[in-house]
């Protein structure tokens, strides 16, 4: 089941150089490949749409700022199963309990500097897309 999915690499991942180390994991999985890339500094519409689901929680404004605080890195990465396949690449929310061998588990101790963002959905997906690639069909 060929499916597409949003990926970002958080800001963390691009002041600490671990670009090519996450995205190298993405690109080596079997038959998945990425069908756009971008860099850039997030803008508060942008955040704001992409995280409305989380507006009003405690976590939100550090999280808002953490986000626009430098480069990140958008992507669409598309490939068998691959909506559950980069959250699992990825290891759980909270670095601290992320297995080793993944990428939260591997570089990250900080719950909002977890290095990266995947779609949770197939309907997530195609949402977060349109906000960060309003040009894809
Ligand atoms: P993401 O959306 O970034 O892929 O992460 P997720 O699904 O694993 O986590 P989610 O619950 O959607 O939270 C979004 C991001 O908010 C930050 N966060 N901070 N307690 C906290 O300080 C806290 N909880 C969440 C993380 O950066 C998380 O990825
Ligand atoms: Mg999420």
């Amino acid at each position: 089941m060929s499916q597409r999915t949003l990926v970002l690499l958080k800001p963390d991942t691009v002041r600490r150089g671990l670009i090519g180390e996450v995205v190298g994991r993405i690109e080596r999985k079997a038959g998945w490949s990425i069908t756009a890339l971008e860099l850039r500094t997030l803008d508060r519409g942008t955040l704001e749409q992409h995280y409305a689901e989380h507006v009003g929680r405690p976590f939100y404004e550090p999280l808002m700022d953490f986000m626009a605080s430098g480069p990140a890195v958008a992507l669409v990465v598309e490939g068998e199963r691959v909506v559950e396949g980069v959250r699992a690449l990825a290891g759980p929310t909270d670095p601290i309990a992320a297995a080793p061998g993944s990428i939260r588990g591997d570089f990250g101790t900080i719950v909002r500097e977890n290095l990266i963002h995947a779609s949770d959905s197939e309907e997530s997906a195609e949402r977060e897309i349109k906000i960060f690639f309003p040009g894809l069909a």
